[in-house]
């Protein structure tokens, strides 16, 4: 597609507690409405980590410990009215103190952020993690 418009690099983080995940229902134009992980644009000159960790801080106040990469995607939003490509890294952390509670920082864009049992997602989930999760992905460390 030639309309000057460029891929970009968002980062997600699985931020796992148990069998449950982080999620909080978005505000934001693409997606708006659906649940959805943490995580934001990949700024020049990090690391994918250095990302991960720093969306979360922004996000939710959280500080994470065990950020690792789990997989990319590439997910096309071609039907938004300001159409998107992003290239999706997804990594999985935990909470370095399992006592710290997520705080809604940018409410402008996010409803609140809570704790959903992985064999109980809240519907509708954003588009990206629906399609992981129907594709049988797992986002939980082995045994
Ligand atoms: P920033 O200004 O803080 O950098 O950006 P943001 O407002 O936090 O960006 P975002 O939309 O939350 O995340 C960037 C893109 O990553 C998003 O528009 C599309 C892609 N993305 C997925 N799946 C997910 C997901 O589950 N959560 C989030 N936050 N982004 C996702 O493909
Ligand atoms: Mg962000
Ligand atoms: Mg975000």
């Amino acid at each position: 597609m030639e309309n000057g418009a460029v891929p970009r690099v968002g980062v997600c983080v699985f931020l796992v507690k148990g069998k449950a995940v982080l999620l909080g229902r978005r505000r934001s134009s693409i997606g708006h409405s659906t649940f959805a992980l943490p995580g934001g644009h990949l700024e020049f000159g990090e690391s994918f980590e250095e990302c991960g960790s720093r969306e979360l801080k922004e996000e939710t106040g959280l500080d994470i410990a065990q950020l690792e990469l789990l997989t990319v995607t590439n997910n096309l939003f071609l039907e938004e009215p300001k159409p998107a490509h992003y290239v999706t890294v997804f990594m999985r952390a935990v909470l370095e103190d399992p006592q710290q509670v997520p705080q809604n920082l940018e409410p402008h864009k996010c409803d609140g952020w809570d704790w959903y049992d992985w064999d109980n997602l809240p519907k509708p989930l954003f588009w990206p993690l629906e399609k992981m999760v129907q594709d049988g992905f797992d986002p939980f460390p082995i045994g």
